[in-house]
């Protein structure tokens, strides 16, 4: 990736990279091909190649833009302190979107670089996490500032020119604080761009941008509302149609809206009728994932419209099934009475679903675990499910009061990945709490309920071919890889010099040993596994009754018989959540005429109490025409 470019005259050099972070015995984590590109690190790349087409720092001094993504690209940092050297002596290393788990990483890549005297400042969520909500900043910041690493809080849109003239002249400050002001992105002139050749190194064709930033609601373990603010800022339809139109240009049609919940960006239903208009007028098929709120189907034509606009899937923060554990995490807006309603609206629309899962909220036992998971099988119309372990992250509100109460938790950030255990339980040991994580994958994911899964996508019109990869990806990564999918790559790299700081080089035949005996073991196993799901999806394409099967998940909820389904009445918790949604209904007047007591969510006309129309459609049932695999997420 860095080319040797000697120079004759001198050239600022800013060079980008997201880390990875570490795995167990102490690696990089690193694949040939990795999920997709970075949008963290495609907005500060188009920033900062902003600024070198405005001669930020004059004619005199060029500014040459580098950036590189760890996670499928070996950091030299020896070639980058020679590359700055080389060109004048001039230069900054950005170490971009560094989440807790990477902080570590980037401070071992920091430590080398600032010996050969290179500038380096680290920005992301980590750091932007810690001071909008710490008093003090943690041990970890400090120390990566003794090492004079600067470190960058809040959003670079308006702050990176700033940065990168005091780089030039040497004064980089130890901190640039941009936490009180979060900046206007809707027409920015340098939206998140990242050229072919970098998308090239990961897998399918596909790239991210965040269309907005923000979220309206409170859940307790979340960072992105003390970060990116709970008020909705978002890019107007012109510059998301320039970034579609920019990566269209080379070859790249599918994309990963990051916005952690599209559904409460102000601005969806406008940017959603310019993406319809630039695939039904001018011909450009876009296609996208996109992240959103159990309360999306309340939104008027959101749905129809997900469909028009090209979206294929769709992640949706289902958390859990226990209104009691909802409410401990104030995610009070996730109503297990709208949970069916939702999927059923998405499989309407034959698009896919996946759902993030949350094991170790205060009531969760393994047990408990267990049973909701079965529930969730049996009366949820699910695609994926993705399981993460309740983890106190730097920038929440569960971090900041464990952290004033004086409660443990583990001060290795490299574990805070949302795979590890981190902080203790009140009904769960660590070992417990970490084999009910491992072993929810298990249980969801048994060749029964792959079949379950598939019979239900093939009759809601879902292309098979389309759905295979995903749930190839999403059942496979932890039992074949032991990472999670949103981490798992294709052929994994490992350097033996790459270790983190403080553990020993091994001895050459332990560790290619061990790497030889891994990659064997893997392919075996991913072979065996993509053989089984394929002789699963042939036997469902074989049946001639496919196209007719029903289920109590696909059950339409107008039929369906809420008294005996165990997710509204297999605890006090639920049986309270459901008697409060029928007293809200009662109180608006939108009962159902007196029958039998479905709960709020259970209806298919009115209003629902929160001024949306639920609306169901009657339309036809739309079968997904896209047909050939990409990336395991969009
Ligand atoms: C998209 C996304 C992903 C994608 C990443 C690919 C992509 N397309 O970007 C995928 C799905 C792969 C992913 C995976 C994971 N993610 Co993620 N992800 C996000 C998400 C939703 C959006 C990221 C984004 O684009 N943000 C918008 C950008 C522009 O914001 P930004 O990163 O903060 O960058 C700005 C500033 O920080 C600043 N800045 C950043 N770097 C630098 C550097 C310099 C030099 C300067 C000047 C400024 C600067 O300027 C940028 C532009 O304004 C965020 C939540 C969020 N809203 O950000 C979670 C988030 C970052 N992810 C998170 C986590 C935990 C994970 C996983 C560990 C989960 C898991 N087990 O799978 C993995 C880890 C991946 C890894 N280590 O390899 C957490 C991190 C929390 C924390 N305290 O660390 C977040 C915040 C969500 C959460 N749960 O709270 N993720
Ligand atoms: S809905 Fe999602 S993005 Fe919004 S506050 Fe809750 S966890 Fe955060």
């Amino acid at each position: 990736m860095l080319k040797r470019t000697r120079a004759t005259k001198a050239r600022f050099q800013l060079i980008l990279i997201k880390p990875s972070h570490y795995d167990n015995d102490g690696y990089v984590v690193q694949w040939i091909r990795s999920t997709m590109p970075s949008n963290s690190l495609a907005a500060v790349y188009s920033l900062a190649k902003g600024a070198a087409e405005r001669e930020l720092l004059g004619p005199d001094l060029p500014i040459d833009v580098m950036a590189m993504d760890e996670t499928n690209t070996r950091v030299k940092t020896k070639e980058i302190a020679r590359r700055i050297a080389e060109n004048g002596g001039r230069g900054l290393v950005g170490i971009v979107g560094v989440q807790s788990n990477e902080f570590p990483r980037a401070v071992d890549i920091a430590r080398p670089l600032r010996e050969a005297g290179v500038q380096v400042l680290i920005g992301g969520f980590h750091v932007s996490g810690c001071l909008a909500m710490l008093k003090e900043l943690p041990g970890d910041i400090k120390e990566a500032q003794s090492l004079g690493v600067s470190i960058y809080a809040g959003e670079a849109e308006e702050g990176l020119d700033e940065v990168i003239l005091d780089a030039a002249r040497g004064e980089l400050r130890p901190l640039y604080d941009h936490m009180k002001h979060l900046p206007d992105i809707g027409n920015i002139a340098s939206p998140p761009f990242l050229p072919n050749d970098f998308i090239e190194r990961t897998i399918g064709n596909v790239t991210s941008f965040d269309a907005g930033r923000g979220c309206p609601f409170q859940c307790s373990f979340c960072t992105i509302i003390n970060v990116q603010g709970r008020k909705s800022r978002y890019r107007s339809p012109d510059s998301v149609e320039q970034i579609l139109r920019m990566n269209y240009d080379q070859g790249i049609n599918r994309f990963f809206i990051t916005d952690d919940n599209y559904a409460r960006n102000k601005d969806w239903e406008a940017i959603f009728d310019r993406i319809i208009k630039l695939r039904e007028e001018d011909g450009m098929d876009v296609r996208f994932c996109i992240q959103v709120d159990t309360l999306c189907h309340k939104i008027p034509g959101f749905i129809d419209k997900s469909k028009r606009a090209g979206v294929t899937r769709v992640f949706i923060g289902l958390e859990n099934i226990n209104p009691a554990n909802l409410i401990a995490a104030k995610k009070r807006q996730n109503k297990i009475t709208e949970y069916r309603k939702m999927l059923l609206e998405w499989k309407r629309v034959g698009i896919i679903t996946y759902a993030g899962y949350i094991l170790g909220f205060e009531n969760d036992t393994p047990e408990s675990i267990r049973h909701d998971l079965e529930i969730i099988k049996k009366e949820l119309p699910l695609d994926m499910l993705e399981f993460f372990i309740l983890t106190p992250l730097p920038g929440s509100e569960d971090h900041k009061v464990l952290h004033e109460k004086g409660v443990w938790m583990d001060p290795d950030m490299n574990k805070y990945d949302v795979e590890h255990v981190v902080t203790g339980h009140p009904k769960m040991t660590e070992a417990e709490w970490t084999e009910a994580y491992r072993t929810a994958w298990g249980i969801y994911y048994t060749d029964e309920h792959f079949e379950t899964i598939i019979r239900r996508a093939y009759a809601s019109g879902i292309n098979l071919r389309s759905l295979m990869p995903v749930l190839f990806w999403f059942s496979s990564a932890v039992p074949v890889e032991g990472v999670h999918p949103l981490q798992w790559g294709i052929f994994r790299i490992k350097y033996r010099h790459d270790r983190r700081a403080g553990l020993p080089l091994e001895s050459p035949f332990v560790f290619y040993g061990r790497y030889a005996a891994d990659i064997a073991r893997k392919v075996v196993l991913v072979a065996k596994r993509w053989r089984h799901l394929k002789r699963i999806v042939r036997k469902v394409e074989a049946d001639p009754h496919a196209k007719l099967y029903k289920d109590e998940a696909l059950t339409p909820v107008v039929d369906e018989d809420a008294e005996h389904m165990e997710l509204y009445t297999q605890n006090e918790a639920a049986r309270t959540a459901v008697e409060r949604e029928r007293r809200v209904a009662a109180k608006t007047g939108n009962g159902n005429g007196g029958k039998a007591p479905a709960p709020a969510g259970l209806r298919t006309n009115g209003h629902q109490g929160n001024g949306h129309d639920a609306g169901l459609h009657d339309t036809e049932h739309h079968i997904n025409e896209q047909n050939e695999p990409a990336s395991p997420l969009v």
